[in-house]
């Protein structure tokens, strides 16, 4: 995922009960119903999590770039609009993650410049950013297109989240064209899943990009390219899922699709980090 900057976290604070409306509008299913379903459907058991009950821990990282304004509040914010018990704490780093012990809290929360995690200090599950986004993209893409079953979907881009994606849409049932610059890792991502996946679905790579925006319908856009999908290469009903920043679209596409894109900085991920740090991985078999 590309490291955020202040001005991608700025709005979200203010924005959150209007960025969930939002949501509910496009894809028929609110940010807590998405984490959930994105929960359940990696194999997690979630029956009756009150958030309430749990207290979250945001811990502040100066590692390597160091801090970036905003991302802390951001979290924060959206663990409290979800209703858990949420404070960021005073000290970063070491000083953060004593205060977390200290303060008993159930799930820590935490990024440096590698890797964005939630850690259940309860069970020791450890969720990471990219596995979480991937399955709360795929599972607003699933509500929003009503269900992917059958559904060709065209996932650009075969690297931390791109990768974890093409695991969840084709779990959701989606016939997947993999895109990535980097042919030789999209084949590598179709292999594997095509190993791993008892039910026969269909995958293919794709090997030029326009043939392949030209013709798809469903586009899941896990790639770091900013403004590369044109304006003709989407129509009026077009479904996209963009996770994170930059959005691929450029502004001509982005206006045309608009009301059936799903794109934001951190919201699905982290709601879906929380669910899946919560939740009980259900009894094999
Ligand atoms: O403020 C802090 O604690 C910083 N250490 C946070 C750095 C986050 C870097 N990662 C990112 O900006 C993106 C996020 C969308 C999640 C993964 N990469």
């Amino acid at each position: 995922m590309t490291r955020l900057v202040p001005d991608d976290l700025i709005t979200l604070p203010a924005g959150i009960e209007a960025y969930d409306r939002d949501l509910l509008e496009k894809t028929g299913a609110n940010l807590e119903q998405i984490a959930l379903g994105a929960a359940a459907g990696a194999g997690f058991n979630l029956t009756n999590l009150h958030p309430g009950k749990y207290k979250v821990a945001v811990i502040p990282v100066t590692s390597g770039l160091g801090t970036i304004d905003g991302f802390a509040k951001a979290v924060s914010v959206v663990a409290g609009y979800l209703g858990f018990q949420v404070y960021i704490t005073g000290a970063a780093d070491v000083g953060g993650l004593i205060e977390a012990y200290k303060r008993d809290a159930d799930v820590m929360m935490l990024a440096d410049d590698q890797v964005f995690a939630a850690i259940n200090l309860k069970s020791g599950r450890v969720v990471d950013n990219a596995t979480a986004t991937a399955a709360g993209y795929a599972a607003a893409l699933n509500f929003m297109a009503g269900s992917l079953k059958g559904r060709e979907v065209l996932l650009i881009g075969a690297g931390q989240v791109g990768s974890r994606a093409a695991e969840a849409l084709t779990v959701l049932g989606a016939n997947l064209i993999v895109f990535d610059q980097n042919k030789a890792a999209a084949t590598s991502l179709v292999e594997a899943i095509i190993t791993r996946t008892p039910s026969p679905v269909s995958l293919r790579v794709a090997d030029d990009s326009a043939d392949a925006l030209q013709s798809a319908s469903i586009i899941f856009d896990a790639s770091p390219g900013r403004g590369f999908i044109s304006g003709k290469q989407v129509n009026e009903k077009t479904l996209v899922a963009a996770p994170g920043i930059p959005l691929g679209l450029n502004s001509d596409a982005e206006k045309k699709v608009s009301a059936r894109l799903i794109h934001d900085p951190l919201q699905i991920g982290v709601a879906t980090m929380l669910y899946q740090a919560l939740a009980d991985l259900r009894s094999p078999g």
